[in-house]
């Protein structure tokens, strides 16, 4: 257990904001000679219940559903959580006395070109830190979010401190940040954030190279080793493989990055090695509409099912042999990971964090952006050799559980808020 040292309260006795919060504490309490409690006290157990303000993205993307899914185990874990937000975020279905939603409100006035999201995200961050206690803001992409945490964190200096944590994705990073009209604020939100995480040690490094800053703790993608299993789920199985072919899937948002055209000249190349086999294709997005196109173009539509954005990603899982990620950039591929876990091998690009959570040969088979042929043989390979493919899919689930399941990520979250706020 942490032992932390904290100063407590002023002159006047009045214990520190972050305080408030706590449930139970055990600590070392110094008496003066009238037996009044005496500051400072040293803080032997850091189990105190705290009030964490979440931001993300709420209608996108890995990086919501990152943050929805640590705001719901946070509160499992005793501690309450108020999203703030534009909308709720998708994987937030249940809201109850420990999970808040606070909506961004957004004022509409002629002179605005464009409405000043930045700032309504930072007023309401203020708001909400001051009336519900906040002991830390955490924020899940770093442009705009952690701009605007960092203006509510001054906004309320000196009455209240409200430290401000980061977690970089990626390509608020690698594509936004890196952008030159986007680089120097983004640089301003890491550095004078109070903690900073990225979700692989290749962000680290990409973090490190292109904004000079390191004082950055990795923290992983997680998984939920009791929701993401494979499930039995026969009906669905049928209806995608009507005449027991073997399915490959793909899931996303459909981005340009995520390369899904690709996936059908995987099917294409594994069609002709005349191995029974269809595509599913899970999810929306900009590409959605290429990827049917070359489908027909290449007179293999009737081999693919479209099934657009599906609540249930873990029953599609499960149906499903192999996964596909041929993406041209990914800094960890949280759906690579929801795949092993549901004993399912990756075939994926060798780039970015991919290869810290695929495994070459053991969990999945990497290969370069856009090497379609060889994904194609790597998935003939699995798809006809079933001892291979299930001997693959439980490595996966392993190697997911073992370094990726809640109990061992949440945790580090945890740690890592109480040293902000200890700091
Ligand atoms: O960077 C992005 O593209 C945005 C982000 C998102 O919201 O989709 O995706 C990133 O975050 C996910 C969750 O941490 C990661 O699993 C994805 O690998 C990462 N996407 C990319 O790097 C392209």
């Amino acid at each position: 257990m942490s032992q932390v040292e904290i100063e407590a309260g002023d002159s006047e006795g009045r214990l520190p904001q972050h305080f408030c919060g706590l449930n139970f504490v055990l600590c070392t309490w110094y008496f003066d000679n009238q037996n009044q409690i005496k500051v400072p006290v040293k803080v032997l157990s850091t189990a105190f219940a705290m009030n964490i303000g979440i931001t993300v993205y709420s209608s996108y993307g890995g990086s919501g559903i990152v943050g929805s899914e640590l705001g719901k185990e946070l509160a499992e874990r005793g501690h309450t959580v108020h999203f703030i937000a534009s909308s709720l975020p998708t994987r937030l279905t249940e809201l109850n006395e420990r999970v808040r939603f606070h909506e961004v409100e957004m004022m509409s006035y002629p002179l605005f070109e464009h409405q000043p999201y930045t700032l309504a995200l930072a007023t309401k961050m203020a708001t909400v830190a001051e009336e519900h206690n906040l002991d830390l803001l955490h924020v899940h992409y770093a442009i705009p979010h952690s701009i605007s945490a960092i203006l509510a964190r001054e906004s309320l200096k000196p009455r209240r401190r409200l430290p401000v944590v980061t977690t970089l994705h990626g390509t608020d990073i690698t594509l936004v940040g890196a952008d030159r009209s986007y680089l120097p604020i983004t640089r301003y939100g890491i550095v004078q954030s109070d903690g900073v995480t990225a979700i692989s040690h290749y962000l680290k490094e990409a973090t490190k190279e292109i904004f000079h800053f390191d004082d950055i703790q990795v923290i992983p993608n997680f998984v939920c080793q009791h929701d993401y299993k494979r499930l039995e789920v026969p009906v669905l199985r049928e209806s995608l493989a009507p005449n027991d072919e073997r399915l490959l899937v793909h899931v996303s948002n459909f981005r340009p990055v995520k390369r899904p055209v690709d996936c059908v000249e995987i099917l294409d190349r594994v069609l002709k090695k005349n191995v029974k086999t269809r595509l599913v294709m899970v999810g929306d997005g900009s590409e959605r509409t290429n990827a049917e196109h070359r489908a027909r173009c290449l007179g293999i539509y009737e081999h693919c099912s479209f099934v657009g954005k599906q609540p249930r990603i873990v029953d599609y899982l499960s149906a499903s042999d192999v996964l596909l990620l041929p993406s041209d950039q990914e800094s960890f591929g949280l759906a690579a990971l929801e795949a092993m876990a549901c004993e399912v091998p990756v075939i994926a690009s060798r780039v970015g964090g991919l290869p810290e959570v695929v495994t070459d040969g053991e969990t999945g088979y990497l290969s370069a952006v856009g090497d379609v042929d060889k994904m194609a043989n790597d998935a003939a390979r699995l798809i006809a050799d079933d001892k291979l493919r299930q001997e693959m899919g439980r490595r996966a689930r392993e190697s997911a559980i073992s370094r990726y399941r809640t109990d061992v990520v949440i945790p580090q979250y945890i740690d890592f808020y109480e040293q902000v706020i200890g700091k």
